[in-house]
């Protein structure tokens, strides 16, 4: 019996590129026909067909406290009921504003965007200005949204400039980002020492997600911090995904290190289109209207948008929160560990708060060029083995996964079930 998923996806193709709006949801790394997504609720979403499946999408992070919450669900409701946009200030904005100060210490002034490509896109853009230097450092495997800037890879050598990730990006937009190793203090340094008082900003996936999972080693911070203070330069930390995820105060307070930017996405919107970025006054004085950093956005702080993230934002300060997050995701982990170990699998996994990875490779990879050696054919079997016993995962051997609130022992245990039966397959 044909899908329904087979049937939307046909027609979703005549109407839209890939027949999706995210490359990422078209299942072009793992094969076959995605899921085409009714209602959500808890961990749970249900497809065209009404299966169920449990979710480590969670929407790419935002749906943290569990799809469909009753708090924000309301709390947008409420708001909308007051109109949708207005293109004009809220006290809403104040609020969501203050809470974000509040709770990420290095945040003393921020500004609201609608993603995290905008946000992104904006603090390069405020570094750039208030250094009056053109270029920029990123890290192999990390992403920081689609802006012109940051499709870049890696030059051949250290000091070369990247060559553009995709096409429609000219040279002349590349030439400015410097691609730089993951975890290599020592080549941060050298850099700095040839070129440093060129160098605008440095940005970086604190705890990387979209290689897989791979956090920073302390003594790759530590030094990216000292550099950019001695020259000069704006140090970014990206935390779209890691913001609000891996800790309520984000990798920022693991490591603890004060970024000078931080950039914001996901969890802040609870689902809905909104991303921030923000750092010291000194720095934010150079946006528009005070200054001569150009940056505005029609939905910019929406008020059904800022609704639902207070309202998520309000349920992760809970007592505990993360305690229970990070457990659950570790019972999740260690599952898989020991189910892939009983199957003599080449596997290994690693979490960080509410983020997790599983990598088809014996030893945790430390770097970019060992994550791309982990077993994606392997991976593949497994997302689709796991994808069949209504479980859920990241479409791709080099993104992370996600846990909410919700995934309560019973949801993961289910999960370590399917999986060991998924790996007996392999
Ligand atoms: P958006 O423009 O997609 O809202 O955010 C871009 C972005 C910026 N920085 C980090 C650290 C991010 O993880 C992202 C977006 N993450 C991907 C997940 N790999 C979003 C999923 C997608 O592209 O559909």
């Amino acid at each position: 019996m044909t899908s329904n998923n087979d049937i939307l996806f046909a027609r979703a193709q005549k109407s839209t590129p890939g027949g999706v709006n995210s490359p990422v949801r078209a299942f072009r790394s793992v094969g076959g026909t995605p899921r085409f997504i009714t209602r959500a609720e808890g961990p749970y979403f249900w497809d065209a067909d009404d299966r169920r499946y449990i979710d480590y999408i969670g929407s790419w992070g935002p749906a943290i406290v569990g799809h469909a919450h009753p708090d924000v669900v309301k709390a947008v409701q409420d708001a909308a009921v007051r109109g949708l946009s207005f293109g004009a200030p809220t006290e809403g904005e104040i609020q969501m504003a203050e809470l974000i100060c509040q709770l990420v210490p290095s945040i003393e002034q921020v500004r609201l965007v609608s993603s995290g490509t905008e946000a992104a896109m904006s603090a390069l853009r405020l570094a750039r200005g208030a250094t009056g230097r053109d270029k920029i450092i990123k890290f192999e495997g990390c992403y920081h949204g689609h802006a012109d800037s940051l499709l870049v890879k890696a030059g051949s050598g250290l000091l070369t400039f990247g060559n553009p990730t995709s096409a429609g990006v000219p040279e002349d937009f590349a030439k400015h980002t410097l691609v730089l190793d993951y975890n290599n203090p020592q080549q941060l340094v050298d850099t700095f020492k040839e070129i440093g008082d060129q160098i605008a900003c440095v940005i970086v996936e604190p705890v990387a997600g979209n290689m897989n999972l791979l956090p920073a080693t302390p003594e790759f911070l530590q030094t990216m911090r000292r550099v950019c203070t001695q020259y000069g330069a704006v140090l970014i930390f990206d935390e779209v995904m890691s913001g609000f995820r891996v800790a309520l105060g984000g990798a920022q307070s693991i490591y603890d290190i004060q970024p000078d930017l931080t950039v914001l996405g996901k969890v802040i919107g609870g689902g809905l289109p909104v991303a921030a970025f923000g750092g010291h006054p000194d720095l934010m004085q150079h946006l528009a209207p005070l200054g001569g950093v150009y940056q505005a956005g029609t939905l910019s702080g929406n008020p059904v948008t800022v609704a639902a993230g207070l309202a998520t934002l309000k349920l992760i300060q809970a007592p505990g929160f993360y305690t229970s997050l990070t457990a659950q995701t570790t019972k999740l982990v260690t599952g898989f560990t020991e189910a892939a170990r009983a199957a003599n699998i080449a596997f290994s996994a690693n979490s960080v708060g509410g983020m997790f990875g599983i990598y088809f490779a014996a030893e945790k990879p430390l770097s970019y060029t060992e994550m791309m050696k982990c077993d994606t054919a392997k991976f593949n079997t497994f997302f689709h083995a796991m994808l069949d016993a209504d479980v859920y995962l990241a479409p791709s051997a080099f993104e992370a996964g996600f846990v909410s609130a919700q995934h309560s022992d019973d949801v993961i245990n289910a999960t370590i079930a399917a999986a060991t039966a998924a790996f007996a397959k392999l």
